[in-house]
């Protein structure tokens, strides 16, 4: 079961993917996400000029092999762009291997713990009643977890809440990014009483979430953690920057919030002092960004070790080849806490024909041996890669500020 051909292939169906598809000798593919927002193009050139030629030949059920090879054999480890290479290897490692014993990939990592995966879906309202009327019409739809969002007043535009009511889609297009003005204190002071409106309205029977994109310091976020603490936060996301992991001791000094990190982390390097010192709660990594479903059970199982459970990344800017492998290893491991989900377009859709489902606030993986996901290559070609950024953050006085 050697490989024949690993193909790159970038599209942009609303937004940009890049996905890395091989081939065996046997005719067997597998795909892997490769999605890397706002830098895509570096993963797909390290992918086409320095990964696909090595794998050529290569016996595609090798995994652990391959992905020590990519790891250890390039001297130059970790960071995002080249964990997110290593990702997509590994995935289509996985897709390959699944498609050669007829099994579901979640077969071949321990089979089910779980019935079904739950989820937490997006309310992002530009006001207070906005926010409200998405957190009902979640809930109507099934929801048992929301992650909630809202703008804050004196401040134009926040991150991830569209004023217009469009879909969630923080990379806009253009040759540079958009800028946006943060004040951390009008946000302190607006938050807290978001989510009493949210408890008020729809009470405590659903799990609340919020995400904090890495913009307070410990003792902003300790403040915070605290004021919140009576509307019952299933968690906090992202507190503080994510560089210094000891900058979370000063956070868990002071609150009972439950916190949670790891979307922009790749390596288990970026977060055992997190899970070993037991500061977080949920460990966010992903599939595409956290080295493959190879590296990721790694940092999964550590984290069990120390009470932490998993909470994977899935924003829109993972492709459903990266939702589909996610939902195989939400399903097996011992520690899952929770999957994040925002719905795909269906331009999207139609180009990554998948089989996992959505009901009653939950997702279902695959039955199809593999991961149940492909991309359609002739429809992919009918959408080119446009050029898009994540936006900058810049305090009122015009310094750049953490996001
Ligand atoms: C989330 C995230 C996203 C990311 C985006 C970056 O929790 O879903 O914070 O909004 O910022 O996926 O590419
Ligand atoms: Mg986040």
């Amino acid at each position: 079961m050697n490989i024949v051909e690993a193909k790159v292939i970038v599209t942009c169906p609303d937004r940009n993917f890049v996905t890395l598809k091989l081939t065996t000798d046997d005719g067997l593919t597998g795909v892997g996400d490769a999605t890397l927002n706002g830098r895509e193009l570096a993963v797909a050139s390290y992918l086409k000029d320095h990964v696909c030629p090595l794998l050529i030949g290569r016996d595609a059920s090798r995994i652990e092999d391959t992905w020590q090879y990519l790891h250890k054999g390039a001297y130059w480890r970790r960071g995002p762009v080249t964990m997110t290479a290593v990702a997509a290897v590994d995935t289509a490692l996985w897709d390959i291997k699944g498609k050669a014993a007829g099994m579901p990939v979640y077969q071949l990592i321990g089979g089910r713990s779980r019935d079904a995966v739950t989820v937490y879906g997006h309310a992002n309202g530009a006001t207070v009643p906005e926010a409200l009327e998405q957190v009902g019409s979640l809930l109507d739809q099934g929801y048992r977890a929301v992650r909630v969002q809202a703008g804050v007043p004196g401040l134009e535009k926040v991150y991830g809440v569209p004023t217009d009511r469009a879909p969630y889609e923080p990379a806009v297009a253009g040759d540079r990014p958009e800028e946006a003005t943060w004040s951390t204190a009008k946000y302190l002071n607006f938050v807290p009483g978001l989510f009493a409106a949210v408890r008020e309205r729809f009470g405590h029977d659903f799990h609340l979430l919020h995400d904090a994109h890495h913009r307070l310091t410990p003792i902003e976020a300790a403040r915070l953690g605290k004021a919140v603490e009576p509307y019952g936060l299933f968690w906090l996301e992202d507190p503080i920057s994510e560089e210094l992991q000891e900058g979370f001791r000063l956070i868990r000094r002071h609150t009972t919030t439950p916190i949670a990190v790891g979307e922009v982390y790749n390596s288990i390097w970026d977060c055992h002092q997190l899970i070993t010192e037991q500061l977080i709660d949920y460990i966010r990594m992903d599939v595409v960004h956290g080295g493959g479903i190879t590296h990721l059970r790694r940092v999964f199982d550590l984290a069990d070790l120390y009470h932490v459970r998993t909470g994977s990344h899935g924003a829109t800017d993972l492709s459903p080849v990266c939702l589909a492998a996610a939902l195989h290893v939400d399903i097996a491991v011992p520690n899952f806490g929770i999957q994040e989900y925002m719905p795909h377009t269906e331009t999207t859709n139609a180009v990554f024909p998948h089989s996992y489902r959505f009901a009653d606030g939950l997702l279902y993986p695959s039955e199809e041996p593999g991961l149940g996901v492909d991309i359609d290559e002739e429809a992919a070609a009918e959408y080119p890669y446009r050029q898009a950024y994540l936006p900058v953050n810049r305090l009122e006085d015009g310094s750049l500020h953490d996001w």
